[in-house]
């Protein structure tokens, strides 16, 4: 005769922790131009520029240049890439001209103009990296017509989770073999999954665990085999 028999269930709940935004380079602190001028910042080429107030840039300050003849270099300082890190822009273009770029510049002079803009009002892009791991690179921007809230170097949150689970734990026969099998819908009796291979009781309780983002499933049962 078999028999199901589920003692007790256990539902282990989900847990997720994180932190807060990490910068990558923590004495970047002008990032946003929040001390109202250049510091910080390399600033190539005799143009327009200048640090203003804001009411649309996140921290009420922002970045300009009006330099479309000879153009205007704004560089971050320089920074190792390693795994993971990445870069969070703020910007527009104000005539909404092919002219102004996010950059990324080699430390060997070149430069690459990673995305050129069209945006005539502030969007915040996401730049990957990883293309330069193992470079040391400055990052930022090459115009023409700008308006700049920040440049954010970061690096990814450590976010850490916990998916949940359940834990069967069922009382058995020695010597019988089990199996534990889910199933998304009862009504239409569709294949029970099995989680994972088949047991041999070795004596009268037994634990298994299901991770439920592996084996997503509404019904679980332990079948006698
Ligand atoms: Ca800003």
């Amino acid at each position: 005769m078999k028999r199901y028999i589920v003692a007790l269930l256990i539902l282990i709940g989900a847990l997720t922790a994180s932190r807060a935004q990490d910068f990558y380079i923590p004495s970047f602190t002008n990032y946003s131009f929040s001390a109202g001028n250049f510091s910080q910042w390399e600033v190539i080429g005799i143009g327009n520029q200048t640090v203003t107030n804001d009411p649309n840039a996140e921290d009420g300050k922002s970045a300009w240049v009006r330099e479309q003849q000879a153009g205007v270099l704004l560089k971050s300082p320089k920074f190792l890439v390693t795994n993971g890190v990445y870069v969070e822009a703020r910007f527009y273009n104000p005539y909404g001209i092919d002219s102004c770029a996010f950059t990324v510049f080699y430390t060997n002079g070149t430069r690459t103009n990673v995305l050129y803009i069209r945006n005539t009002s502030y969007e915040s892009f996401t730049f990957d990296l990883s293309a330069w791991q193992g470079k040391t690179i400055q990052v930022g921007f090459a115009g023409g017509q700008m308006q700049m809230d920040y440049l954010k170097i970061l690096v990814p949150d450590h976010r850490v989770t916990i998916h949940p689970a359940l834990e069967f734990i069922y009382e058995t026969v020695p010597g019988r073999s089990y199996q534990l099998q889910g199933a998304n819908d009862l009504n239409t009796f569709t294949a029970w999954t099995n989680y994972p291979p088949a047991v041999v009781a070795t004596n009268g309780i037994t634990k298994w665990m299901v991770s439920t983002l592996t084996a997503p499933q509404t019904y679980y049962r332990i079948k006698e085999l």
